[in-house]
């Protein structure tokens, strides 16, 4: 069987990250147009790179917890293919022992010249007059998908929610796009799909199942039942 995981804030919210729309979440506390737009960006970048070196100081402070260790789990140990997909910019799939994951809002772990495109390893405390590495120029930038632009490595997840036999969506709202489309993917291909969540969200009636409760609970459980 192929498996396709699609992650959001949800799973690492019992890690101490914030969620974005939940209450106290990130966009209670700022405007998301001051912050997660190129505009936004392109108006005020000293204060896009604070909130960015913030959040980016508060990851490296987190550790996965149970629902990350149990995904990498179910990634070594599985017999089928299981692709995980994840909105989120921290790296704790990646601390868990998750060996392959395919961050589709980009990572707090690496720097974008706006100018020419080159990535590197982001430095603790990222400014925009940071030169390039590669062309020189002052226009570091996080390497994250802001409103408006467009996700990474969308081909490869695609493809991948076109041969799923099942999709899992774990601790995401299902309001933004196109993540919030991929379950009605996978169902026109036929796929099973099977939602983890604190809460019912805003794509829970096209879900075949919604399983509700903390992630640090509900997701363990599952990978369980996956290996038994
Ligand atoms: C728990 C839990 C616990 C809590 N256990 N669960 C009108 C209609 C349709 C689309 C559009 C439209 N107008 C504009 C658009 C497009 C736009 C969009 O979707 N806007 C909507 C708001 C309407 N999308 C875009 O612009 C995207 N680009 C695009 O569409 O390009 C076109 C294109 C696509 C494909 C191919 C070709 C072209 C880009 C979107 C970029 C989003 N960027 C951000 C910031 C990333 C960097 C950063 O981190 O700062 O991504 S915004 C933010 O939202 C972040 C997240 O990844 C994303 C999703 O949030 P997520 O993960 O779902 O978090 P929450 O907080 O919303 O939900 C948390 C959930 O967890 C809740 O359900 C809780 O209940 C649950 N939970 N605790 C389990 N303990």
């Amino acid at each position: 069987m192929r498996i396709v995981i699609l992650t959001g804030a949800g799973i690492s919210a019992e890690s101490g990250l914030s969620t974005f729309r939940d209450k106290g979440g990130i966009w209670s506390r700022y405007d998301l147009k001051d912050l997660a737009t190129p505009e936004a960006f392109a108006r005020n970048p000293a204060f896009v790179h604070e909130f960015y070196n913030m959040r980016r100081a508060n990851v490296r402070k987190a550790k996965p917890n149970p629902a990350h260790e149990s995904l990498a789990r179910l990634e070594k140990n599985y017999p089928g293919e299981v692709t995980l997909v994840t909105q989120n910019v921290d790296d704790l799939h990646e601390r868990a022992g998750h060996s392959r994951v395919i961050h589709m809002h980009g990572r707090h772990g690496s720097a974008l010249c706006a100018e020419c495109g080159h990535r590197w390893e982001a430095p603790e405390v990222m400014r925009v007059e940071d030169p390039c590495p590669a062309c020189g120029r002052p226009a570091t930038r996080p390497d994250v998908v802001w409103f408006g632009e467009i996700p990474y490595h969308m081909d490869e997840i695609l493809g991948a929610l076109a041969r799923a036999d099942l999709f899992v969506a774990i601790g995401t709202s299902g309001t933004v796009y196109p993540a919030a489309g991929f379950v009605a993917q996978a169902r026109e291909t036929g796929s099973r799909t099977l939602e983890l969540n604190l809460e019912s969200s805003a794509q829970t009636r096209l879900f075949d199942e919604t399983r509700t409760g903390p992630a640090t609970e509900i997701v363990p459980q599952w990978v369980d039942e996956m290996l038994a």
